[in-house]
């Protein structure tokens, strides 16, 4: 029987990765997939999101939108970036999404699809969790519907990703975007799994994995999905910023958790400056179990597998 699993993301770059991945699971069945205006810009993600529902043949799976902005903006380069993608010879002449106005609000298809599932639901998340908070606020009684929490979110041991003002680098953006939904993420005490820097930073998008991909573009997962991590190698601005799988490497978790080191810890969420959203443990903090290590190599092959299709 396949997971029901329901789908958060901002719209960047590896989060559209990460929507194809999860299409390409035969043990998961993606129930809804939501976004959050992060990482992107609502509109063009949502077509984006739509598109490549498409593409998979899945366009039935409904979409929400988020309305919710966080405290903490992303930079406008990194959210323009992902519009790119529309453009795409395989993606362009694929119609467009509706009116992006018509969809629902995202914390109300959260509602919706908790509510009507008949099992319990993995939810993913590969931008910020507010969302999801406001929608376990507006009806917490559906915290029993949920299986397990998957988060790209936080910095433990590492550094953090966020460079601004009134910031010390502690934190990682998915917290930083909104500081305080993370906090009451974490004080829901759910059974949270993160998939912090410390083991995303394992696995940047190397030269060496796009070349082993090229070989297999004949698939057409494969030439889309390439042609997709092409556009992430000039991350701006490029000589400080390397982008990693982060969302993709969340994204596996569901289909090789064996495969990841892990260990429960009792954690915190940080809310002000200089350091609002860091993670860090906290002995009178809440139980959040950590991925700090993942097999590399099973974890490359593992993709390259999924995209040969
Ligand atoms: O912090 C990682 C998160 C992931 O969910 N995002 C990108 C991934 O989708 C924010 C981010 C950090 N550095 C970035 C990011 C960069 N250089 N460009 C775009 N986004
Ligand atoms: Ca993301």
């Amino acid at each position: 029987m396949a997971k029901l699993v329901l789908m958060d993301h901002d719209g960047a770059i590896d989060d559209l990765l990460s929507q194809l991945l999860v299409l390409t699971m035969p043990d998961v069945e993606l129930i809804g997939v939501t976004v959050t205006p992060a990482d992107c810009y609502i509109e063009p993600a949502l077509d984006s999101t739509y598109k490549l529902l498409q593409l998979m043949g899945q366009e039935q799976i409904a979409i929400g939108r988020g309305d919710y902005y966080g405290i903490n903006a992303f930079p406008g380069e990194w959210r323009a970036r992902p519009e790119i993608i529309n453009a795409l010879p395989m993606l362009i002449n694929l119609p467009q999404s509706p009116d992006p106005y018509a969809y629902p609000s995202a914390p109300d298809l959260i509602i919706d699809k908790l509510t009507s599932a008949t099992e319990k639901v993995t939810i993913l998340l590969t931008g910020p969790c507010s969302n999801l908070v406001l929608a376990l606020e507006k009806a917490p009684e559906l915290k029993d519907k949920i299986e397990e929490i998957v988060w790209m979110a936080g910095a433990f041991k590492v550094h953090g990703n966020v460079q601004t003002f009134q910031h010390d680098g502690t934190a990682e953006w998915n917290v930083f975007w909104d500081p305080i939904s993370a906090k009451k993420l974490v004080e829901f005490a759910l059974p949270l799994t993160l998939i912090p820097l410390d083991v995303t930073n394992h696995v940047p998008v190397t030269k060496k994995f796009l070349s082993t991909l090229a070989t297999q573009i004949d698939h057409k997962l494969s030439n889309l999905t390439g042609q997709l991590w092409a556009l992430t190698i000039d991350t701006i601005p490029s000589y400080h910023y390397t982008y990693f799988m982060w969302d993709i490497l969340a994204t596996s978790y569901l289909a090789m958790p064996e495969q990841f080191t892990t260990e429960t810890i009792k954690a915190n969420v940080s809310t002000r400056p200089p350091n609002a959203g860091q993670t860090y443990s906290d002995p009178n903090g809440y139980d959040i179990k950590i991925a700090t290590d993942v097999n590399v190599a099973y974890f490359y092959a593992y993709i390259l597998k999924q995209f040969k299709q």
